[in-house]
């Protein structure tokens, strides 16, 4: 009987070695599997005098419920052991600073053509947009600019082959009137391309186009509209407008437009009566329809809408300076 108390002793020993539970598992069968110990001395109860069967065997119960009882705590050490290891490795440091996700921003360009598109809509005015890459009769001839007319120059416009790079948007306004009557109203805003670069120039910059023709449309509906719009733009109602005598070929008469700004004048564009020579290029009557056009710089107002005073970081991607604008 003494060896099965060394039993309890061994298995102690034995279940303190394992580090799974399928270590735990096959250390159990050495002493209550089918062929443990335990097992084979309820096996040997058979050959003993029958009067101490029941001592003995309620000895035997009692080291086998303490062989259990020392599994069990085993069990739990090692599990707890494997949970708290595991906790370890899966340990997050909430403190850290997150992983950023960029959201990216519009250029404050394109927020600026949003806002100049959003207005001219709120008013019926459609959108129209056309090639970059023109044709000689689009840029300037349809628009009554003579062949000896400086904007033609070499080194005033990009020419590649018998194309240009459009200098203004106001071909696509030539395309659109030859493929829809008039009445009509639209803006076109865009890319534009010229021979020039410096501080105040860039030979990639933007301008909206705008275009009413109707059998009334008026040089005083043309001031009022424009008016009411850079109000609305700049968000200020004391803002007024004044027109300066100028010269288009494509406009008669024509005007430079001036906006009250910090208590002097700004430039902010021309405009002017669609010229009946442009008119009659693209097939309209104009015994019948009359209209005005006007042209604004998009650097320009995106520079006095957000307090910009050079053009240059506009185009050198400088993320620092193009993050800052929102909507
Ligand atoms: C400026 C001046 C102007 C126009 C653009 C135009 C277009 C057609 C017919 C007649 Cl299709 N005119 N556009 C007229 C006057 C001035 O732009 O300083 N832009 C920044």
């Amino acid at each position: 009987m003494d060896h099965l108390k060394d039993l309890i002793n061994q298995a102690q020993s034995d279940f303190s070695l394992c580090k799974s539970l399928s270590d735990l598992d096959h250390a159990k069968a050495k002493f209550i599997g089918k062929s443990g110990a335990i097992t084979d001395a309820m096996r040997q109860l058979s050959s003993i005098p029958k009067e101490e069967k029941p001592k003995v065997g309620a000895e035997i119960n009692s080291i086998k419920q303490a062989i259990e009882a020392l599994l069990a705590v085993r069990k739990d050490e090692i599990q707890s052991e494997a949970m708290e290891s595991q906790l370890k490795s899966e340990l997050i440091d909430v403190t850290l600073p997150g992983t950023k996700q960029s959201t990216g921003s519009l250029h404050p360009i394109s927020i600026t053509l949003q806002r100049v598109e959003t207005l001219f809509r709120s008013i019926g005015f459609d959108i129209a947009t056309g090639p970059e890459i023109e044709d000689d009769y689009h840029n300037f001839t349809a628009l009554n600019i003579p062949e000896s007319h400086p904007a033609r120059a070499m080194h005033d416009t990009f020419y590649i082959g018998h194309h240009v790079l459009r200098t203004h948007t106001s071909p696509v306004q030539v395309r659109y009137m030859k493929t829809n009557q008039p009445p009509l109203k639209i803006i076109s805003p865009g890319r534009v391309y010229r021979v020039d670069s410096d501080a105040t120039h860039s030979p990639m910059f933007h301008q909206v186009e705008g275009l009413w023709i109707d059998e009334k449309a008026s040089f005083a509906n043309l001031k009022g509209l424009l008016q009411d719009f850079l109000q609305s733009f700049f968000e200020d109602d004391n803002l007024t407008i004044r027109f300066r005598p100028s010269f288009f070929p494509f406009t008669e008469p024509s005007a430079e437009i001036d906006m009250s700004w910090n208590g002097g004048w700004l430039e902010i564009g021309g405009c002017g009566m669609v010229h009946p020579e442009v008119l009659k290029q693209v097939d309209i009557n104009y015994d019948k329809f009359q209209g005005f056009a006007f042209g604004l710089g998009v650097e320009r107002l995106a520079m006095l809408r957000f307090g910009i005073n050079d053009l240059r970081p506009f185009f050198n991607n400088d993320l620092r300076f193009l993050k800052q604008f929102i909507r």
